[in-house]
């Protein structure tokens, strides 16, 4: 944890150079273009052959299968459009701040992932009686807290049986890129970006509770030895594309005035988005905005919010606010846990209107 008021270590520094974020600007596109959506990769991108890839789907079935990438090719396939956040997102702004990857609020992108429904596998490998968790391997190793590793991460066998969670070969109609999985990862709709394993080698059914480091690392807690509470699906959030163009070294938005469309996008893992609020007061003041449609066929796709806004000279602080059909509502300053996770207190972008 780092000192109130600490600034951020080399440490940090380093993981923010690997791990870049969506540049807001970016929200402007449905769909991401495919290098300007946001990555994070715990230890490093491994080095994958295509042609030597197998993915092997084991334990608790009946017949264990070994599937090529030509062969997950061949079969039926879905298209998936889903917005991912990491879990992380909003962690530099906690107070404390836990040290870890220092998000601000850009760790989030949406994107077509294309690929198998995850049943259909577990249909053919046929799932046996006493199955509880299915647990997804990554081929990339490291060390974490001293603990060495593959990445895992597992879903309860309901959770993993939805039709929509796709074994994704492709992103935006293209392979996969290395950084993002290459040649296959699980696609999760809804959960924060640790569900969503990447370059994936194996799934194995289990007969109890998977139980590995990745479970114990995403928790909700508000001190070290408490047992806490599983991050799964995404809180909701608003985000404004800054308007007017930036200040190069604070980033501080400067706009003429005269009336201005601010334009952002909204998502919740747990339910549509029913509605966005803008401040331009620094959240003393709210107005609902208007809200497009999502794509079709795409709960968990973000959807595009507009508001008409006429500034006169002088400084701002836009904030952004969403809500959804589950009745969650994005706080305007969340609360604070341990890991810095799900932090969806609202945006702030700072404005300035030159006089006219
Ligand atoms: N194998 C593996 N999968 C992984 C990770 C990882 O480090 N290794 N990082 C996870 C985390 S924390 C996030 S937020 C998402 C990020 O996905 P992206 O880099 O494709 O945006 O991948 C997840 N899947
Ligand atoms: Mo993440």
């Amino acid at each position: 944890m780092a000192e109130p008021g600490e600034a951020v270590s080399y440490e940090e520094l380093q993981l923010a150079a690997r791990n870049h974020g969506l540049p807001l600007e970016a929200m402007a596109y449905d769909l991401t273009p495919t290098g300007l959506h946001y990555l994070l990769t715990h230890y490093d991108i491994p080095v994958l052959d295509a042609a030597a890839w197998r993915l092997r789907v084991g334990g608790l079935v009946e017949h264990p299968l070994e599937i090529s990438l030509d062969e997950l090719r061949s079969m039926p396939r879905r298209t998936v459009t889903v917005t991912f956040e990491c879990a992380g997102n909003g962690r530099a702004s906690s107070e404390p701040r836990a040290q870890s990857q220092p998000w601000l609020v850009e760790a989030v992108g949406t994107a077509a992932w294309t690929g198998v429904p995850l049943t259909r596998l577990l249909e053919r490998a046929g799932v046996q009686q006493g199955a509880v968790d299915v647990v997804f391997t990554g081929a990339d190793h490291g060390v974490e807290r001293g603990v060495e590793q593959d990445y895992q991460r597992a879903l309860d066998v309901g959770a993993a049986s939805a039709e929509d969670v796709v074994v994704a070969y492709e992103m935006n109609g293209a392979a996969l890129p290395p950084q993002h999985g290459f040649p296959a990862r699980l696609v999760v709709p809804g959960w924060y970006g640790m569900a969503q394993v990447k370059w994936l080698t194996g799934i194995a059914v289990i007969a109890e509770r998977f139980d590995g480091f990745q479970h114990h690392a995403y928790r909700l807690r508000g001190d070290a030895d408490e047992a806490g509470e599983a991050l799964t699906r995404i809180e909701p959030r608003a985000l404004l594309v800054p308007p007017g163009f930036p200040d190069f070294y604070s980033r501080t938005r400067v706009l003429r005035p005269g009336p201005v469309e601010v334009q952002g996008r909204a998502w919740s893992g747990w339910a549509p988005v029913t509605g966005v609020a803008l401040s331009v007061d620094g959240g003393t003041t709210w107005a609902e905005t208007s809200l497009d449609e999502g794509p079709a066929d795409s709960p968990h796709a973000w959807r595009r919010w507009r508001a008409r806004w006429d500034p006169s000279p002088g400084e701002y602080v836009l904030c952004a606010r969403a809500h959804d059909a589950s009745g969650r509502s994005q706080p305007v300053e969340a609360s604070w846990n341990r890991g810095g996770f799900a932090n969806n207190s609202s945006q702030r972008v700072r404005v300035v209107c030159l006089p006219g």
